[in-house]
């Protein structure tokens, strides 16, 4: 029986207290709001706890097989208030807090925003967590454990600057080291032939360089309405925390940074996405997360069973990009070395146990490792791979006899380079891409002769989000109004969206819905008037951003600075948009709120005058009475999960405006969407399946060039941008402005926004101009923001658009992903907590103690 929910706050009170008091000696009435936030924290992990013990002894006890994540990135947002709303707990806590006489919000906001990965792909990984543990399938994450997770990005007079991440300042009440679980990782040295039992050679290592690898576990909680929600584990290794790591012969020799680098290994998340580093602490990064976690996975196997036989049937092992690949070699030597395995059973294992998703489509990305590196830090597995490659190139030679220009493009070792994604694909029995055009771009370029060589293995599993966070826990109004017209059945099964649409029509729906948008529209201004800074050119900050009020349109683009993205082509846009108001104020029907938000490589010059060229076109165009009142420009900084939260549910336009055939999926486009927000969009990733999904009647935006279209333009190098600045007098206009000192203040600003200009128009480092099609896409985006505007003059009919896009998203749920994941990759199945279990540890836990959530 559950006890009522005033007494249960009124004992979780006398828990709070006795966490102040016995772990920070502070009572209630001198506790600060983070003490109050980490005292909340630890009160409602032991409930987690009770359910995380009994979650595990599920999976072990029922012998199921499992699957395991491997990722270098994972952006899980803030844990506590996600946590609350999985357990149905929410209510509680604010009830909780009322009794303590506490803001709620300011309580949450103590914590720190985990940000251990760029953006896309780890953001995914994240929403496939919540729903890996909410569909109860066995599952164990494997990432690392930066004490620097990407940058704190600040704006100094339009330059970023990226500051440290400082996540763990504080006490982690969500992580738990777990000293039981630390291993050795092995780095260079000198190889020692041998053989195993069966014969197979395999070498021993000596000489070498010993790093430990220990885990902090974070429990993912799945949603559950009742009080048996399963807690699944995201596992991080560290080397920072072991005393061993530190090579005090170096130092003493006076070599001090060669001395500290093993316990620095997990300092620092690489800040770049789409572009390969090549860089040696970054392979050794690669290397810790595949060799500690492949330990921790047959450690793991064998508690539970007395031999390797079942290990290929219990073990599932998820190579997320290429960046863990590495765990194909590692996973072979591991059987052949430890446990005897034929050279061929080996093999067959690895290739059953691991699966690959591709993230990227661009070449620049796709990672490569000088051989002599590799084989320097990595002797025994450069060996291996060395020996995988003979075999797999006289693979090729069966099958394309005479073909060597083939087996030369297809071999994993080619000009001095390892080919990770060669690799990958070799050693995974399935491949995936993530939306359903960016996996026949696979099959038909980027990895077209693996395609030809093995068909089967190709599949396509189309990206999706969690509802859990980016409706139930973003947009609290949007998730009431939708509960109360289908009922709450979406939180689980986001299918029964759909039935959404039977309300699209409805005058009063509609009317709510747009009270809604308000809402949120006036808590991004309120964030964007007191939070978002204004800085001078030293940091300090001199104000904060201006706004348009909540009757504007809310023009959203959120997402990583990158050429492909065409952020610039947005920013041309807003350009024309002013010039236009600065001739008659008139010509624009609509006042329209211009938001920018998305981090910039700190080595990625072009994407960061792009942000430069944002700031001065801000700058202009808001202090320009002339027309700040009908257009405004503003720059979201540090974007990142929390902001999104904040932003997301407020907007009504989303820019998901990629050269097309170069966004492999977006998700941003699905959280966007499933908010409310119509997509002005290119036929690109998954804006494809949304538009088939929300149908074309309901997807009006639609602009620019096809993949196909570019692909052929790229090709005949057919494409003259100098065309189409000559012929089109706005579009020339824009682009002028950048060169004519018409935005720019000082020389820096000219010289990076004359930069700009020249990617456009000249031909560039031996690249053509405009490679990324913005003026030619521009025009055509120009005319659909026409029809953007038009919309939105009737503000019902917008209204019904956007209720008809969100009813649209039904197969756009993680949840749906996770599902084909299991289907068609992994073959694995639910498993719910055991009840008799959760009772029993419940018991032991504490009988007398009824201090309970429920
Ligand atoms: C590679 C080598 C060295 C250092 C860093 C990297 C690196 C790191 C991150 C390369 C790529 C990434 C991230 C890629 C990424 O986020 N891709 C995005 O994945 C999303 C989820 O599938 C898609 O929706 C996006 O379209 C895709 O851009």
């Amino acid at each position: 029986m559950a006890l009522d929910i005033d007494l249960q706050a009124d004992l979780l009170v006398q828990k709070i207290k006795h966490y102040l008091i016995t772990t920070m000696g502070v009572t209630i009435d001198e506790a600060n709001y983070r003490q109050l936030y980490h005292a909340l924290s630890l009160t409602f992990r032991e409930e987690i706890m009770i359910n995380w013990t009994a979650t595990g002894h599920t999976f072990l006890h029922k012998h199921v097989r499992q699957i395991y994540y491997l990722c270098m990135e994972y952006m899980p947002g803030r844990l506590s208030k996600n946590n609350f709303v999985n357990m149905n707990a929410l209510p509680l806590v604010k009830l909780i807090l009322n009794k303590l006489n506490r803001n709620f919000e300011q309580v949450l906001r103590n914590e720190y925003d985990p940000g251990l990965g760029n953006g896309g792909m780890g953001r995914l990984v994240s929403c496939f967590l919540d729903s890996l543990a909410t569909q109860n399938y066995p599952s164990r994450a494997y990432g690392l454990r930066y004490q620097y997770g990407i940058f704190d990005q600040e704006i100094w007079e339009g330059t970023q600057v990226e500051r440290p991440d400082p996540w763990l300042m504080y006490e982690n009440p969500w992580e738990f080291r777990r000293d039981d679980h630390s291993f050795p990782v092995l780095y260079a040295g000198r190889l020692m032939p041998t053989v195993n039992k069966k014969g197979v050679e395999i070498a021993d290592l000596a000489d070498y360089e010993e790093v430990r690898a220990l885990a902090y576990d974070i429990p993912i909680i799945g949603y559950s309405e009742s009080a048996d929600f399963s807690v699944s584990t995201l596992r991080l290794w560290t080397t920072k925390e072991s005393p061993r790591n530190f090579q005090l012969q170096r130092y003493n020799a006076g070599q001090l940074g060669q001395a500290s680098e093993n316990t620095t290994l997990t300092d620092v998340l690489y800040p770049n996405d789409h572009h390969e580093t090549g860089k040696r602490i970054r392979l050794k990064q690669e290397f810790l997360l595949v060799s500690a976690s492949i330990q921790d996975i047959v450690n793991y196997y064998l508690r539970n069973y007395s031999d390797m036989s079942l290990f290929a049937d219990k073990v599932r092992i998820q190579i997320n990009d290429t960046h863990p690949a590495l765990v194909i070699a590692e996973l072979l030597r591991i059987l052949i070395k430890d446990h005897d395995y034929g050279w061929g059973e080996a093999w067959e294992t690895v290739k059953t146990c691991c699966s690959f998703t591709n993230h990227t489509i661009l070449r620049e990305a796709l990672e490569e490792w000088n051989s002599a590196r590799l084989s320097y830090l990595l002797p025994r597995q450069y060996q291996l791979i060395e020996k995988l490659n003979l075999e797999f190139c006289s693979a090729i030679r069966r099958q394309f006899p005479g073909d060597e220009e083939r087996v030369r493009r297809m071999s994993m070792l080619e000009g001095g380079q390892v080919k990770m994604a060669h690799l990958a694909i070799y050693g995974s029995h399935k491949v995936n891409g993530v939306a359903a055009l960016h996996s026949e771009i696979l099959k038909k370029r980027l990895f077209k002769d693996f395609y030809e060589m093995y068909p089967e293995r190709f599949i396509n599993i189309t990206n999706g989000v969690t509802q859990r966070r980016w409706l139930l826990l973003a947009n609290p109004l949007l998730s009431e109004f939708i509960s109360a017209r289908i009922g709450h059945k979406w939180i689980t099964d986001f299918t029964t969206i759909k039935e959404l649409a039977q309300c699209a029509g409805d005058a009063e729906s509609q009317k709510r819905f747009l009270e809604i948008k308000a809402h949120n529209k006036m808590q991004l201004i309120a964030f964007l008037q007191e939070k978002n800074p204004v800085r001078d050119g030293h940091g300090h900050v001199i104000g904060h951003s201006s706004s348009l009020g909540e009757d504007a349109l809310f023009d959203v683009q959120i997402k990583r600075f990158h050429e492909y993205k065409r952020q610039l082509m947005n920013a041309l846009h807003a350009l024309i948009l002013y010039h236009e108001l600065k001739e008659n104020q008139n010509v624009r029907p609509i006042k329209r709120m211009i938001i920018f938000g998305g981090k910039a490589a700190p080595g990625y010059e072009m994407a960061k005058n792009v942000i430069h060229l944002i700031f001065c076109l801000a700058r202009k165009i808001n202090t320009d009475t002339a027309v700040n009142q009908k257009l405004r420009v503003a720059f979201f900084e540090n974007y990142n999960v929390s902001k999104a939260e904040i932003i997301i549910p407020a907007a009504d336009l989303s820019e998901q405006i990629s050269t097309a055939g170069m966004e492999a999926s977006g998700t941003g486009n699905m959280k966007l969407a499933m908010n409310g927000a119509l997509t002005i969009g290119t036929e690109d990733g998954a804006n494809i399946e949304m538009r088939q999904s929300i149908t074309d009647a309901w997807w009006p935006f639609r602009f620019g060039a096809t993949a196909e279209e570019n692909e052929r333009r790229s090709i005949n190098q057919s494409y003259q941008p100098l065309e189409v600045y000559h012929r089109h007098q706005a579009i020339k206009k824009a682009v002028d402005a950048l060169r004519n000192g018409f935005l720019s203040e000082n020389d820096t600003e000219h010289q990076v926004l004359s930069d700009i200009a020249g990617t456009l128009l000249e031909e560039r480092h031996g690249n053509r101009p405009d490679r990324y099609f913005v003026l030619s896409d521009l025009e055509s985006f120009y005319e659909v923001q026409k029809k953007v505007e038009q919309l939105y003059l009737q503000p019902q009919k917008w209204a019904e658009y956007a209720i008809h896009n969100i009813a649209g998203m039904y197969l756009f749920s993680s949840d749906t992903s996770i599902h084909n994941y299991a289907k068609l990759e992994w073959d694995l199945q639910q498993c719910p907590i055991d009840q008799q279990e959760l009772t029993r540890v419940r018991a032991e836990y504490s009988e007398h103690d009824k201090c309970r959530i429920r």
